[in-house]
């Protein structure tokens, strides 16, 4: 290979080299600027002067005479270093001036259909009947209290391709500020997928639904997630074992949904291939919602009742629920 060709080739490699480098380092800056981030803050931060030296020790290794690098691309270069260091800059001011959103918001995935698709295949309505389970609860407020944003009136199921759709609606939106009293809200599905009290935490074989939380600086985050594969054990006191052992063997998905906080309703999807199920199949549902305030761990609690599909199995230990044939 000439002389030529081998300074071609160099300054080739080196170039893409750092436009690589610089491409990658105004992704992480733009990203930084516009959430602003508590964690991981020196990794990102220090991208910029990792750039810089890593672009100085590549000229100083490649022995790079004065005018190898063709003044448009050093040119480029410094204007792209300038632009991600003053978007940093920004992210770091936006987050000391006006906080930073949830770590949460960024993660949460929503559901590609329209809210008139959705409409069209949620096709199986369950109206709650009644909100006496309130009166029923341990560790609940001496005077029951209604709480409208943890309050089920209907819960709607629909199957489309792979997924079931769920929806929950309330009679009060779910907050996005915190609420003096409240600091949790949990509305999930206990799922018994093959009716079987054998299989799963006394027959629970997945956890399925939302929880919202505030710090004590009233901060909000949430999910919605599925727990599935919950290990097999007769005893109703072994609930947070069973989920944990489901949790640590990684059974654990995030739900694409669509509402939740600053919504009175939410949609989650679920992938049935994951719990073996299709339409048509018999499922047992414990549906509830439940609020916990400062004092009471059962501030609020409401299950979703409906005549048409109560199921009272023998053996059943986790209260009445519903008997579904999947639409
Ligand atoms: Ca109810
Ligand atoms: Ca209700
Ligand atoms: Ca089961």
């Amino acid at each position: 290979m000439n002389n030529v060709n081998k300074t071609h080739l160099e300054r080739f490699v080196l170039i893409f080299f750092v436009l690589m480098i610089l491409t990658v380092n105004i992704g992480f800056a733009t990203e930084e600027a516009y959430y602003g981030e508590q964690e991981p803050p020196i990794f990102i931060r220090m991208i910029p002067i990792v750039v810089i030296v890593v672009v100085v020790a590549l000229l100083i290794c490649l022995k790079v005479k004065k005018g190898f690098v063709p003044k448009k691309i050093s040119g480029l270069a410094i204007l792209v270093l300038v632009i991600s260091s003053v978007l940093i800059g920004m992210g770091i001011i936006r987050e000391t001036l006006m906080g930073y959103p949830p770590q949460t918001e960024r993660y949460q995935l929503q559901i590609q259909l329209t809210e008139e698709e959705l409409e069209n295949i949620l096709v199986l309505h369950i109206i709650d009947e009644t909100d006496a389970e309130a009166f029923g609860v341990p560790e609940s407020p001496p005077e029951p209290v209604n709480y409208p944003p943890a309050n089920i009136s209907k819960v709607s199921l629909g199957v489309h391709g792979k997924y079931l759709y769920v929806k929950f609606e309330f009679f009060g939106e779910l907050p996005e500020q915190k609420e003096d009293q409240i600091v949790k809200i949990t509305a999930v599905i206990l799922l018994d997928k093959d009716c079987n009290y054998s299989t799963g935490w006394v027959g629970i074989d997945a956890v399925i639904g939302l929880v919202i939380e505030w710090d004590e600086n009233g901060q909000l985050s949430y999910g919605f997630s599925m727990v599935y594969n919950i290990p097999d054990t007769p005893n109703l006191e072994d609930e947070q074992w069973a989920v944990q052992q489901a949790v640590d063997a990684g059974y654990q998905i995030n739900l694409p949904h669509m509402g939740g906080p600053g919504y009175n309703y939410f949609v989650i999807q679920i992938p049935m291939d994951l719990l073996g199920l299709q339409s048509d199949k018999q499922v047992i549902m414990e549906i509830h919602a439940e609020a916990a305030s400062v004092e009471y761990e059962h501030y609020f609690f409401d299950s979703v009742k409906n005549s048409q599909y109560n199921y009272e199995g023998p053996g059943q230990q986790y209260g009445e629920a519903l008997k579904i044939t999947l639409p």
